[in-house]
């Protein structure tokens, strides 16, 4: 079997004590060469440094918020207006700033972004990577970033709110892999616990059933998630309920296929994050969706209502 060598990003040697040192200030780019650029097109994002004047846009932002449809956050803009009390003249409607690609959305409201990311790693990957740029470039400081979703729970009522803990991939291993120049390099997927508890007291106290735990991001929505409906299987119930019970006894709460990329990319850059993904199906009992779209509607505002409350809080608008 071909062998590629392996190496772990520096930041995996930081000590434990150190790993939860997010940092507040401006967004960083780790990358010398983008300094050296004349210019820095945002290609998916159909914004530029040269074309646009990001700081005028966007030095304000301190919330990005990123779900996988377009749609979803198109919603959940307009809900934060209200939340946050903007007044929209009449006629008038928040404009997807980047509408000149039509891969992604990118809505702004006051200090908040809210982005589509589409589905899996490489689409996230993407946006993720324009965004940071985005953020440095119009020298946003204090940032913080959250990804709002949907999952495949464990053992938990469809509907829970899952606020991960840590990301690991398909082998429950807590590394972003990226193949970079021939050689694996695996980066860490770390999680700031603190955030993550302020969120769980939240969602407590809008009576939302929520747990802090462990996600499982994955590749493949079938085969990848262990379901027996896709188009291909080479596997059976028996071994299937067998790997998610194993999964769930090692504290996976729900599986999903983002979270990984969102949280290596964010303690990369040292940026504060959370992944908060309601549950639409518990996998150990069964694979199709099922639940009716009003109902599977009302799952995916709990998260945005979550993170609704906590800027608010921040913004000093409620206590
Ligand atoms: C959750 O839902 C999508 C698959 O249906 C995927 O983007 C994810 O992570
Ligand atoms: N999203 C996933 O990735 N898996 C599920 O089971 C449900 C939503």
């Amino acid at each position: 079997m071909a062998q590629y060598p392996l190496f772990r990003h520096p930041s995996d040697n930081e000590p434990e004590e150190s790993r939860g040192k997010w940092k507040d200030g401006p967004v960083e780019l780790k990358n010398p060469h983008i300094q050296k650029m004349d210019e820095d097109v945002l290609y998916h994002l159909a914004l530029s440094n040269k074309s646009h004047d990001l700081k005028e846009m966007f030095h304000d932002v301190k919330f990005v918020c990123f779900g996988g449809s377009p749609t979803r956050m198109q919603k959940f803009v307009a809900f934060m207006a209200k939340e946050l009390q903007f007044k929209i003249p009449a006629g008038m409607t928040l404009q997807n700033i980047s509408h000149g690609s039509d891969r992604y959305v990118l809505y702004k409201v006051g200090p908040v972004l809210s982005v589509s990311h589409g589905m899996g790693i490489p689409s996230l990957s993407i946006v993720f990577h324009e965004v940071l740029k985005l953020l440095h470039h119009a020298g946003c400081t204090d940032v913080k970033m959250f990804r709002l979703g949907t999952s495949g729970g464990l053992a938990l009522d469809p509907g829970t709110v899952v606020i991960s803990e840590a990301a690991v991939d398909g082998l429950l291993r807590p590394y972003m892999e990226i193949a970079t120049l021939g050689m694996i390099l695996q980066h860490p997927a770390f999680l700031d616990k603190e955030l993550n508890e302020e969120l769980h007291a939240i969602a407590d106290d809008l009576g939302f059933t929520s747990v802090i735990g462990k996600t499982m991001c994955t590749y493949d929505f079938y085969e990848g998630q262990a379901r027996l409906d896709g188009a291909f299987c080479d596997f059976n119930e028996e071994d299937k309920m067998s790997f998610l019970k194993r999964i769930h006894d090692r504290g996976i709460k729900n599986i999903e296929m983002e979270s990984l990329c969102f949280a290596a990319m964010a303690y990369r850059a040292r940026v504060k994050s959370a992944v908060l993904c309601c549950t639409i199906i518990d996998r150990l009992k069964g694979d199709q969706i099922t639940a009716s779209h009003e109902t599977l509607e009302e799952w995916q505002e709990r998260p945005q209502k979550i993170i609704s409350r906590y800027i608010q809080k921040q913004l000093g608008m409620i206590k």
